[in-house]
């Protein structure tokens, strides 16, 4: 489902603005968050009582950047370690991730790297990758230092940000952050000849504008 916006503009400008569409998924353990971000990104709500996820749940939301919309597709998958083999189901294809890890729970951080060190092996190579260090409206209980975290994302160029879905601090400008680091338009670029997961799924099937995710 791609609706299309500003088509006809009033003032008469040609350019109309792009939707681009990109596949996001959520990992990390269980309990550290992934379903509350999303619900407060998606829907502005908290539960403290959030039901666990169950295999993987999708959902849909978009920010706009001036004059593009970018709607993520976001699919939140389950942490639990009996769900793994289904994660590259949902990371396949994903043209960005975030990795969630809870700053009162060093094992978590432990969990968030090895996250990250799978989707740099086996995701596409051009994914945009970011570390969210939430509930850090916790943080008499924590024990993940944020110049630690930041370190480590530095390192690996992820994007990174402490938030807290339950505050809802930094959690639309996590968002914001990736849509603005996703290409929207560019040619694709020769080291990656190979295209492998460049996965743009907007069904734009000319065979050059493959590597673009926009329609306008
Ligand atoms: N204090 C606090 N609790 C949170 C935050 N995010 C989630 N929680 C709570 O942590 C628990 C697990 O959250 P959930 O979203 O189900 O985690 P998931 O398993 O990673 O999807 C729930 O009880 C949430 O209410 C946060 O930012 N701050
Ligand atoms: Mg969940």
């Amino acid at each position: 489902m791609t609706s299309r916006g500003g088509a006809a503009r009033p003032n008469g400008q040609s350019q109309a603005s792009k939707i681009c569409q990109f596949k996001l998924v959520l990992l990390g353990e269980s309990a550290v968050g992934k379903s509350s971000l999303v619900l407060r990104f998606v829907k502005g709500q908290f539960h403290e009582y959030q039901e666990s996820t169950i295999g993987a749940a999708f959902l849909t939301q978009s920010v706009c950047l001036d004059d593009t919309t970018v709607k993520f597709e976001i699919w939140d998958t389950a942490g639990q370690e009996r769900y793994h083999s289904l994660a590259p189901m949902y990371y396949r294809g994903a043209q960005a991730a975030i990795v969630v890890y809870d700053i009162t729970n060093q094992e978590t951080f432990a969990r968030a790297k090895t996250w990250v060190k799978e989707l740099q092996r086996q995701a596409s190579p051009s994914i945009v990758i970011a570390l969210a260090g939430n509930k850090a409206d916790l943080a008499s209980k924590r024990m993940v230092e944020y110049e630690e975290a930041q370190a480590y994302a530095d390192d690996n160029s992820l994007l990174f940000m402490e938030t807290s879905a339950k505050t809802a601090m930094n959690v639309n400008d996590l968002f914001l952050a990736i849509a603005k680091k996703l290409p929207k338009s560019e040619p694709q670029s020769t080291s990656g000849a190979s295209g492998r997961g460049r996965g743009v799924d907007l069904h734009e099937q000319s065979p050059q504008s493959r590597s673009q995710c926009c329609s306008n």
